[in-house]
């Protein structure tokens, strides 16, 4: 098991952009283990997976959560649960119950699992972590639903390590910063007794949902209301166009820290018109599906702030290199979320503790989310979670709250 953090150090990196591209590329379809790292030779092949069981939970959330592309009230969410020869791993899989984020949903996720991915793994005696994307590299696209494996497969690896994943990716700090995302409310007032209570809960940054109609006011009114000291910035989940430069830019007088996806996933162009009409820093979210596009977003200007989310990029290995490649680029990144339950924020959490995360991210409490959790609940410490230390995940699944979310189960064998 190599232990990611050590493995290069920044100055190796070539210096013209254009190379940085071609090697993410390169790291993109197979992360290389050092073989000088003390922790390389742990876990030898990788795991023998005998089963594996995909379950679907509705877990509710605390307040319906409603963002530019619609409102969830509740999570549908996929677990993978693995059962190898030498102990289990959990995933979770990020995709939503409707493709308004992206073109992912829970439902084709687990049929792909079950019908492509699975089958692809399961025909290997044993598959590593760092493998599974090349094992998988055939099939297009899916990322959310290849992270899930990926991090059901990191937890078991790494469980059997005696390895935390903090430790496996290279993490820097044993807590990380948080901030909370606020969706769009239905008045402004609502809106600033919700800001006020998350600022009461200690969270360090506030990002607050924007649509057109529900935008420049909405973020003047928590600006005005509770001051410049307030670390606040905005997420329009690509609700606008271009032609909207000119009213985005009245943004630019309210003290943001960035403006996150403004425009559709497909527009880096347009994000670097968009950015030379703003002050306000241009973060990508959507945009961002590998190390490839992030370096390539950089270099025309599209952002100069990286949302990393490991579901988004097909797993945590990817999202550490979009680390590595935007850090060699003093690009500035933070953990995005999913509204994730306790298994994939424990994961997240690792991640976020990395250098290169220099800014709050939407790494919230457990309690921001739901009522009950199905790992024991992440509570906010003076505005920071700690970051798990036990092997793998570093998280206990709570199988009755698990069994009683549960909406559909099935067993996927080899053979
Ligand atoms: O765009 O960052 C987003 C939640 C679901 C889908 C997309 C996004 C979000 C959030 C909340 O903003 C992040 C979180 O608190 O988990
Ligand atoms: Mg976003």
């Amino acid at each position: 098991m190599p232990c990611m953090g050590k493995s290069r150090s920044v100055t190796t990196w070539v210096s013209a952009i254009s190379a940085l591209v071609r090697l993410a590329a390169e790291m993109a379809a197979s992360p290389p283990p050092d073989p000088t790292d003390p922790g390389a030779a742990t876990t030898g092949p990788g795991p023998r997976v005998e089963a594996v069981e995909l379950i679907r939970i509705a877990i509710p959330l605390v307040a319906p959560f409603r963002t530019s592309f619609g409102v969830q009230t509740q999570r549908d969410v996929l677990l993978i649960h693995l059962l190898g020869d030498s102990g289990e791993g959990w995933g979770e899989c990020v995709a939503m119950g409707e493709p308004g984020y992206s073109s992912e949903y829970t439902e084709a996720a687990e049929q792909l699992i079950g019908q492509h991915l699975l089958p692809r793994l399961l025909a290997r005696r044993r598959v590593s972590a760092a493998e599974l994307g090349g094992v998988l590299e055939s099939i297009r696209g899916h990322r959310m639903a290849k992270a899930a494996l990926e991090m059901a497969w990191l937890d078991l690896e790494l469980r059997v390590a005696g390895m935390s994943l903090a430790d496996y990716l290279g993490a820097a700090r044993t807590e990380v910063d948080c901030g909370v995302s606020v969706g769009i409310a239905d008045t402004r007032e609502q809106l600033l007794e919700t800001v006020a209570g998350y600022l009461d809960d200690g969270y360090r940054r506030i990002k607050l949902k924007i649509e057109p109609g529900l935008d420049i006011e909405r973020v003047r009114a928590v600006r005005e209301r509770f001051g410049p000291g307030v670390v606040l910035q905005v997420d329009a989940n690509a609700a606008y166009t271009l032609a909207d430069a000119e009213h985005l830019g009245r943004l630019d007088e309210l003290g943001l820290v960035l403006i996150e996806q403004p425009l559709p996933e497909e527009q880096l162009l347009g994000h670097a018109k968009l950015a030379r009409r703003l002050t306000t820093p241009i973060c990508l979210d959507e945009s961002i599906l590998s190390a490839t596009v992030a370096a390539e977003a950089i270099e025309m200007g599209a952002c100069s702030i990286v949302n990393i989310k490991p579901g988004r990029v097909g797993g945590y290995l990817e999202a550490k290199h979009i680390h590595d490649v935007c850090t060699a680029l003093s690009v500035p990144v933070w953990c995005g979320g999913m509204l994730e339950t306790g298994i994939g924020r424990a994961a997240n959490l690792a991640l976020a503790a990395l250098p290169g995360f220099t800014l709050p991210g939407d790494t919230s409490a457990s309690d921001r989310y739901f009522h009950q959790d199905i790992t024991a609940p992440f509570v906010l410490h003076d505005g920071r979670l700690r970051v798990p230390t036990g092997a793998g995940l570093g998280v206990e699944v709570r199988r009755d709250v698990v069994d009683r979310l549960t909406t559909r189960r099935s067993m996927v064998r080899p053979g």
